[in-house]
Protein backbone atom coordinates (compact mmCIF):
# COMPACT_ATOMS: atom_id res chain seq x y z
CA UNK A 1 0.00 0.00 0.00
CA UNK A 2 1.30 3.67 -1.01
CA UNK A 3 0.00 6.85 0.43
CA UNK A 4 0.62 10.01 0.06
CA UNK A 5 -0.41 13.52 2.02
CA UNK A 6 -0.04 16.43 0.05
CA UNK A 7 -0.14 19.58 1.91
CA UNK A 8 -0.85 22.86 0.27
CA UNK A 9 0.16 26.55 0.75
CA UNK A 10 1.40 28.02 4.31
CA UNK A 11 0.95 24.49 6.03
CA UNK A 12 4.77 24.39 6.20
CA UNK A 13 4.33 26.83 8.76
CA UNK A 14 2.63 24.16 10.83
CA UNK A 15 3.74 24.84 14.25
CA UNK A 16 5.19 28.10 13.93
CA UNK A 17 1.74 30.32 14.52
CA UNK A 18 -1.88 29.93 15.08
CA UNK A 19 -1.94 26.97 17.74
CA UNK A 20 -4.80 27.59 18.59
CA UNK A 21 -6.37 26.81 15.76
CA UNK A 22 -3.46 24.44 13.58
CA UNK A 23 -1.44 22.77 17.23
CA UNK A 24 1.92 23.43 17.75
CA UNK A 25 3.17 20.33 15.97
CA UNK A 26 5.41 20.83 13.08
CA UNK A 27 4.03 18.69 9.69
CA UNK A 28 7.63 16.87 9.76
CA UNK A 29 7.38 16.17 12.73
CA UNK A 30 3.89 14.53 12.76
CA UNK A 31 4.80 12.69 9.51
CA UNK A 32 7.40 10.83 10.93
CA UNK A 33 4.86 9.84 13.43
CA UNK A 34 2.95 8.54 11.13
CA UNK A 35 5.59 6.99 9.51
CA UNK A 36 6.39 4.80 12.55
CA UNK A 37 3.00 4.30 13.75
CA UNK A 38 1.97 2.68 10.30
CA UNK A 39 5.51 0.87 9.34
CA UNK A 40 3.72 -1.56 7.48
CA UNK A 41 2.72 0.91 4.53
CA UNK A 42 4.93 3.68 2.32
CA UNK A 43 3.86 6.32 3.41
CA UNK A 44 5.17 9.83 1.01
CA UNK A 45 5.11 13.71 1.81
CA UNK A 46 4.23 16.54 -0.30
CA UNK A 47 4.15 20.46 0.16
CA UNK A 48 3.86 23.38 -2.28
CA UNK A 49 2.88 27.24 -2.13
CA UNK A 50 2.01 26.89 -5.93
CA UNK A 51 -0.75 25.68 -6.82
CA UNK A 52 0.64 24.19 -10.43
CA UNK A 53 2.91 21.90 -8.31
CA UNK A 54 -0.05 20.74 -6.34
CA UNK A 55 -1.62 19.61 -9.75
CA UNK A 56 1.53 18.63 -11.51
CA UNK A 57 1.90 16.26 -8.14
CA UNK A 58 -1.70 15.13 -7.94
CA UNK A 59 -0.91 13.88 -12.51
CA UNK A 60 2.24 11.94 -10.96
CA UNK A 61 0.83 9.98 -8.41
CA UNK A 62 -3.00 10.09 -9.80
CA UNK A 63 -2.62 6.72 -11.71
CA UNK A 64 0.04 4.72 -9.44
CA UNK A 65 -0.61 5.50 -6.16
CA UNK A 66 -3.28 3.65 -3.58
CA UNK A 67 -4.75 6.64 -2.13
CA UNK A 68 -3.74 10.67 -1.67
CA UNK A 69 -4.49 12.47 1.45
CA UNK A 70 -4.99 16.06 0.10
CA UNK A 71 -4.80 19.27 2.21
CA UNK A 72 -5.07 21.80 -0.22
CA UNK A 73 -5.33 24.60 2.50
CA UNK A 74 -7.17 27.56 0.89
CA UNK A 75 -6.60 26.30 -2.43
CA UNK A 76 -9.45 24.34 -1.43
CA UNK A 77 -11.69 27.08 -1.56
CA UNK A 78 -10.31 28.70 -4.71
CA UNK A 79 -8.64 26.10 -7.13
CA UNK A 80 -11.08 25.03 -9.98
CA UNK A 81 -7.62 23.48 -11.35
CA UNK A 82 -6.81 21.59 -8.66
CA UNK A 83 -10.59 20.52 -8.21
CA UNK A 84 -10.42 19.20 -12.05
CA UNK A 85 -7.08 17.38 -11.17
CA UNK A 86 -8.89 15.25 -8.24
CA UNK A 87 -11.48 14.33 -11.03
CA UNK A 88 -9.48 13.21 -13.61
CA UNK A 89 -7.07 10.89 -11.91
CA UNK A 90 -7.79 7.65 -10.69
CA UNK A 91 -6.05 7.30 -7.26
CA UNK A 92 -8.98 7.96 -4.49
CA UNK A 93 -8.51 11.29 -2.19
CA UNK A 94 -9.48 12.28 0.75
CA UNK A 95 -9.76 15.87 1.72
CA UNK A 96 -8.23 16.77 5.18
CA UNK A 97 -8.76 19.99 7.01
CA UNK A 98 -6.88 20.14 10.47
CA UNK A 99 -9.78 22.86 11.22
CA UNK A 100 -13.73 23.23 11.58
CA UNK A 101 -14.12 24.54 8.00
CA UNK A 102 -18.19 24.75 8.80
CA UNK A 103 -17.41 26.82 11.76
CA UNK A 104 -15.04 29.34 10.13
CA UNK A 105 -15.61 31.93 7.51
CA UNK A 106 -18.43 31.15 5.12
CA UNK A 107 -15.37 31.31 2.20
CA UNK A 108 -13.78 28.55 3.61
CA UNK A 109 -17.33 26.19 3.56
CA UNK A 110 -17.13 26.32 -0.36
CA UNK A 111 -14.64 23.31 -1.55
CA UNK A 112 -13.63 22.57 -5.17
CA UNK A 113 -12.37 18.82 -4.41
CA UNK A 114 -14.87 17.53 -1.93
CA UNK A 115 -17.25 16.45 -4.81
CA UNK A 116 -15.09 14.44 -6.31
CA UNK A 117 -13.44 13.11 -3.35
CA UNK A 118 -13.62 9.54 -1.25
CA UNK A 119 -14.42 11.30 1.74
CA UNK A 120 -13.43 15.10 3.55
CA UNK A 121 -12.11 14.75 7.23
CA UNK A 122 -12.14 18.20 8.95
CA UNK A 123 -12.04 19.53 12.57
CA UNK A 124 -10.59 16.89 14.42
CA UNK A 125 -7.20 18.58 14.59
CA UNK A 126 -3.46 16.95 13.29
CA UNK A 127 -5.79 13.58 14.16
CA UNK A 128 -7.22 13.78 10.89
CA UNK A 129 -4.66 12.89 9.24
CA UNK A 130 -4.45 9.52 10.88
CA UNK A 131 -8.19 8.95 10.35
CA UNK A 132 -7.67 9.67 6.79
CA UNK A 133 -4.44 6.77 6.63
CA UNK A 134 -6.94 4.83 8.51
CA UNK A 135 -9.68 5.04 5.89
CA UNK A 136 -7.73 3.20 3.16
CA UNK A 137 -6.37 0.33 5.02
O1 LIG B 1 -7.94 23.66 8.47
C1 LIG B 1 -7.21 23.42 7.50
O2 LIG B 1 -6.50 22.44 7.42
C2 LIG B 1 -7.13 24.45 6.35
O3 LIG B 1 -6.97 23.71 5.13
C3 LIG B 1 -5.91 25.31 6.63
C4 LIG B 1 -5.75 26.45 5.62
C5 LIG B 1 -7.04 27.24 5.50
O4 LIG B 1 -6.91 28.22 4.49
C6 LIG B 1 -8.22 26.34 5.18
O5 LIG B 1 -9.38 27.13 5.12
C7 LIG B 1 -8.39 25.27 6.24
C8 LIG B 1 -4.65 27.42 6.09
C9 LIG B 1 -3.33 26.77 6.29
C10 LIG B 1 -2.41 27.76 6.93
O6 LIG B 1 -1.64 27.05 7.86
C11 LIG B 1 -0.97 27.79 8.82
C12 LIG B 1 -0.40 27.06 9.82
C13 LIG B 1 0.28 27.71 10.81
C14 LIG B 1 0.40 29.08 10.77
C15 LIG B 1 -0.17 29.79 9.75
C16 LIG B 1 -0.85 29.13 8.75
Amino acid sequence: MKLIIINGPNLNLLGKREPEIYGSKSFLELFKELQSKFSGIEIDYFQSNIEGELIDKLHEVGFDYDGIILNAAAYTHTSVGIGDAVKGIETPVVEVHISNVHAREAFRHTSYIAPNAKGVIFGFGVKGYELAIQSFL
